[in-house]
This record gives structure tokens, C-alpha cells and sequence, in this order.
């Protein structure tokens, strides 16, 4: 692995993201050379020492490593496509699905790169620290990103830092749905969100404790009711349901709940617990 700063590195989109990579990688000493469509995003990188390419093929052949953050797939390879790929390495950060990162690494692969498909789980302003966490999927990385954060390869398919990018994103907007549901209800009896987040913090906290649990369940594909069955959390749906329509808040997300509860347990599941959901999960809805 190649792992000190004397790494010459390209950094390829110079958007919110793209200037937080670049910044990284010059304070931790690479020398960094840049491009961005619009080039006067570049000025505070080189004022900092960046060197700014004058095309995007000057770029690529800058250094053996490239890292490329635009918008999204079609624009990568749009960008990149006639520029030269032969003998880089290319690291894509840009945020999309599992196919496009397939696809991707299939096109670049065949345009002569080594390709590994990235996700960032951060925001600008985390990159450089440990709790930026950035997936890669696709050969073993032998040059080292952790002047950027804590660096996860997730394996040789170049789709999986797609995929655990979206389930996190699904887990994310799933809690965040969730407390502002609660919320809701809670603001129509005067209670404050500040109030209610601390006590949601403690359910969520307690309910990430089950997880390992309950994942023991779903790869074992049997689900005995260890702590409560389908048909008692049931009841408690409707009363979610209920609370909801008759305080005037949208029961929309109570409702979706249930219906995925009340079809496994139509389907047999009903003394089963929880994790037996999976099965709904795993098809696709109507
Ligand atoms: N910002 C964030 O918090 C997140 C966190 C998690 C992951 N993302 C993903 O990172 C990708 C880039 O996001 P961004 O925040 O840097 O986005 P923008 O500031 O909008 O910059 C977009 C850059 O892409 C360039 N670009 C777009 N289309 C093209 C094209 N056809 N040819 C060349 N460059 C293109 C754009 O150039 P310009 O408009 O400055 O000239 C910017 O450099 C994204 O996938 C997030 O989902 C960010």
C-alpha cells in the first residue's frame, strides 16, 4: 500500500465536496493537483497550494491516482470519457446506485483504469476527520485515502459502497421519519420537539442495541417470539394509527407499518417476532 503524503493526488469536481477532498488531501501534504468545470472554484485550493490543471486529460495524467467527485454518474462519464483513462487509477466518490457503479466500473475498466467505486457517509465539513466515513468497493486499494477519514473497502464488487450507501440513507430518513412522527403528535398536547428528542434518543439508542439480535434472526431465517410476538406489536400499531387520526397528524407512516404487519401476519407470521418482516422487505410491493 502506498501510504504517505507524498502521494500525488487529482482531485476531479471542485463542488462543496470536491474543495472539502482537495483541502484534505493539501493539509495532510499531498501534492494536489485539481480541476473543475467552472475553474474559479478552485482559487481558495490554490491560494493553499493546489495546482489547477488546465484541462481535465492534464489532470488525469497528473498523478497515478485520481479522485473524481461531479454531481452524478452520467456527468463522470460524460467528463471522463474522452479524456484518457489508459493507466490511471480512478476513485469515484459521486453518490449513486449500485448499477451505475457496476456499470461504471465496467466502462472504465474498459477504457484501460483500475476503478474503485466509493460512497461518502459525511458532509464537507467532517472530511479530514475520523468520523468521515468513505466505503470503497472494488480491488484492494493499494494507495491510502485516510487523510480524508476512516477509509472502509468493502469487498471486490463494485457495487457494494452503492449499496451501503443507500441502506444507510434508508436508515437515516427512517429514524428522522420516525421522531418527527412522535414529534408531531407530541406538539399537539404542548410538549416541544427539544423535549421529546431527548427521550427519542433513548429509544433510538435502545432499539440499535437489538440489532444484532434480531440480524441473528433473519440469517437464520427463524424467528421465535423471544420478547414479544407479531400479533401483540400489532395492537400497538393500531393504537398508533388511531392516536394519530384522532389528533389530526398524518397517519400515513403508522398506517404503512401496519399494513407491512398485518399482511405477514395474514400470511401466517403473526406469532412470530419482528425480524419475520424481512420477507416483506425482501419482495417487491405492490
Ligand atoms: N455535499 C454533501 O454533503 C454530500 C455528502 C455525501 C455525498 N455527496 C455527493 O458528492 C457528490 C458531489 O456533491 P457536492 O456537494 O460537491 O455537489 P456540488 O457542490 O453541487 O458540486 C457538483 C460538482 O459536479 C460538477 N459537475 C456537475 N456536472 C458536471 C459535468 N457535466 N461536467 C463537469 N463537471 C460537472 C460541478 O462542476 P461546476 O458546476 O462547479 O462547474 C461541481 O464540481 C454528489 O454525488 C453528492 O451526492 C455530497
Amino acid at each position: 500500500m502506498t501510504d504517505n503524503a507524498n502521494t500525488p493526488i487529482t482531485v476531479i469536481g471542485l463542488g462543496l465536496m470536491g474543495q472539502a477532498l482537495a483541502g484534505a488531501f493539501l493539509k495532510a501534504g499531498h501534492p494536489t493537483t485539481v480541476w473543475n468545470r467552472t475553474a474559479a472554484k478552485a482559487g481558495s485550493l490554490v491560494a493553499s497550494g493546489a495546482r489547477l490543471a488546465p484541462t481535465v486529460g492534464d489532470a488525469l495524467a497528473a498523478g497515478g491516482l485520481t479522485v473524481v467527485c461531479l454531481t452524478d454518474y452520467p456527468a463522470v462519464r460524460d467528463l471522463l470519457g474522452d479524456a484518457g483513462l489508459e493507466g490511471t487509477t480512478l476513485v469515484n466518490l459521486t453518490s449513486g446506485d449500485s448499477a451505475q457503479a457496476r456499470e461504471t466500473a465496467a466502462w472504465a475498466e474498459k477504457l484501460g483504469a483500475r476503478y474503485l467505486d466509493g460512497a461518502i457517509m459525511a458532509i464537507p465539513s467532517s472530511i479530514g476527520t475520523e468520523e468521515a466515513v468513505i466505503l470503497l468497493s472494488g480491488p484492494e486499494p493499494d494507495f491510502d485515502l485516510g487523510a480524508l477519514g476512516t477509509i472502509s473497502h468493502l469487498g471486490e464488487d463494485h457495487g457494494l459502497a452503492a449499496l451501503y450507501d443507500v441502506a444507510g440513507l434508508t436508515m437515516m430518513w427512517s429514524v428522522l421519519n420516525a421522531w418527527l412522527q412522535g414529534t408531531a403528535m407530541l406538539r399537539t398536547a404542548g410538549v416541544d420537539a427539544a423535549t421529546y428528542a431527548t427521550f427519542a434518543q433513548q429509544i433510538a439508542v435502545g432499539v440499535a442495541g437489538w440489532l444484532p439480535g434480531y440480524a441473528e434472526q433473519v440469517d437464520q431465517g427463524s424467528f421465535p417470539a423471544e420478547v414479544s410476538a407479531l400479533e401483540t406489536d400489532v395492537r400497538a400499531m393500531a393504537h398508533m394509527v388511531e392516536e394519530s387520526e384522532a389528533l389530526g397528524v398524518n397517519a400515513e407512516l403508522p398506517k404503512l407499518i401496519k399494513a407491512m404487519a398485518d399482511r405477514a401476519i395474514a400470511a401466517g407470521h403473526g406469532g412470530e417476532q419482528y425480524p419475520v418482516l424481512i420477507r416483506e422487505f425482501e419482495r417487491a410491493g405492490e
